[in-house]
């Protein structure tokens, strides 16, 4: 029986990751940090699997790495685990370098201190390529980081490919272009139009504020996508691969998408522009080509746009309901025991 490290396990693509790894029949071990208040809304579903394992351990303290890498004895560590918040990034740069960033080198050392062979992914990001040197971006594309956080992202890229080449580590870098979910955090932006869609066509809000409505990126879906991440562990040779559908949208297109989604037209109607939302830097544009993926691991995205919006509008619908009915239930004295 094969074993992983996941991190960043309670995240979107690490809890993805470990249910697939389940169904392909490895032990799982699920890497999270302490806090005051956990939440396990992408996990609770895998507390009573037998074949998997939360694990306390942080990226910015070395010797809790090295413990997960002791407990859990694996063949693959995936490291999903960072501040993932671009935006957050300008507000604590100097975290996001150490997490983003440096919880890489860390999550290597570890490695390399644990003496087993261990295949190694890391989560690195399409906002390495900031402002787009070529449109669509593919492996060789030089980088031109727009935010700490792609800052941060490249020093964790880099540090892997350095220590491919300086320890001959099975080392590899998924380039991942922007996939979302039901399981997507509600700050991104998609996940926080899909729940404004799904309240305000209950009638439990009438609008909602946005930033930059022109900037357009390459959505993928995120179950898709965890799929070429293990699937890059697998080869003959490590290699990095960028991860896209090769098509971009904007803002605007996924509104369309998920206002059309509870047949209302006309979002303008219910969405306002903040410029607290507006990044200090921002991407314009991001877009990629995934050839290399497609050519050598046989990997392309499967679930059409619309279809994914969809269920995430659905997703979103059945969670806003629940709280209608919570709002419309009377607090009674039992309730409150
Ligand atoms: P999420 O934000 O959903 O998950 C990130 C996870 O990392 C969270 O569970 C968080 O824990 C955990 N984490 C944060 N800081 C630490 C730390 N210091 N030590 C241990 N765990 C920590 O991100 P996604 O699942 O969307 O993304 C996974 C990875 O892929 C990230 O590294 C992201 O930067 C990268 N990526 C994502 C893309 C996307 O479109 N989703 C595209 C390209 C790259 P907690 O729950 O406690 O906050
Ligand atoms: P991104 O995703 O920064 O691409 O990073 P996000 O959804 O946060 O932003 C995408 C674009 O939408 C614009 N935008 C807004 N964004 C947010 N969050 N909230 C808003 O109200 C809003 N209004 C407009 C942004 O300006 C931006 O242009 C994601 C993360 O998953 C990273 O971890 C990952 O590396 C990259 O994708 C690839």
């Amino acid at each position: 029986m094969k074993s992983a490290l996941v991190t960043g396990i309670n995240g979107q693509d690490g809890s993805y990751m470990a249910d697939l790894l389940l169904d392909k029949g490895y032990k799982v071990f699920g890497m999270e940090r302490r806090s005051s208040s956990l939440n396990r809304d992408n996990t609770g579903h895998l507390e009573d699997n037998e074949n998997f394992q939360f694990l306390n351990g942080d990226l910015v303290d070395q010797n809790s790495l090295l413990r997960c890498l002791k407990i859990s004895e694996p063949d693959e560590v995936y490291n999903f685990a960072s501040q993932s918040f671009v935006y957050e990034s300008w507000n604590t740069p100097e975290y996001t370098g150490d997490a983003t960033g440096l919880g890489v080198l860390r999550m290597l050392e570890a490695i390399r201190e644990y003496g087993k062979e261990v295949r190694f992914y890391q989560a690195s990001s399409s906002e390495m390529f900031g402002r787009l040197v070529e449109n669509p971006a593919r492996e060789s594309t030089p980088f031109y980081p727009r935010s700490p956080y792609g800052v941060a992202k490249l020093y964790g890229h880099w540090i892997t490919v350095n220590y491919r080449e300086s320890y001959d580590m099975y080392n590899v870098s998924g380039i991942l272009f922007n996939h979302e979910s039901e399981r997507r955090g509600y700050e991104f932006v998609t996940r926080k139009i899909t729940m404004n869609v799904a309240k305000i066509s209950l009638g439990l809000s009438d609008s909602f504020a946005l930033g930059n409505l022109d900037s357009m990126r390459d959505w993928g879906y995120a179950p898709d996508f965890i799929e070429a991440a293990w699937l890059m562990l697998q080869q003959d040779e490590p290699d990095d691969y960028v991860i896209a559908t090769g098509e971009a949208k904007s803002i605007r297109d996924f509104l369309d998408a998920a206002f059309g989604c509870v047949n209302i037209s006309g979002w303008e109607r219910f969405v306002t522009q903040d410029p607290r939302f507006f990044r200090p830097a921002e991407v314009d544009v991001l877009c990629g080509d995934c050839s290399l993926a497609k050519e050598k691991l046989g990997w392309e995205p499967r679930t059409p746009f619309n279809d994914w919006v969809k269920s995430m509008v659905d997703n979103d619908l059945r969670l806003a309901k629940r709280e209608l009915i919570l709002r419309e239930q009377p607090i009674t004295f039992r309730d409150m025991s």
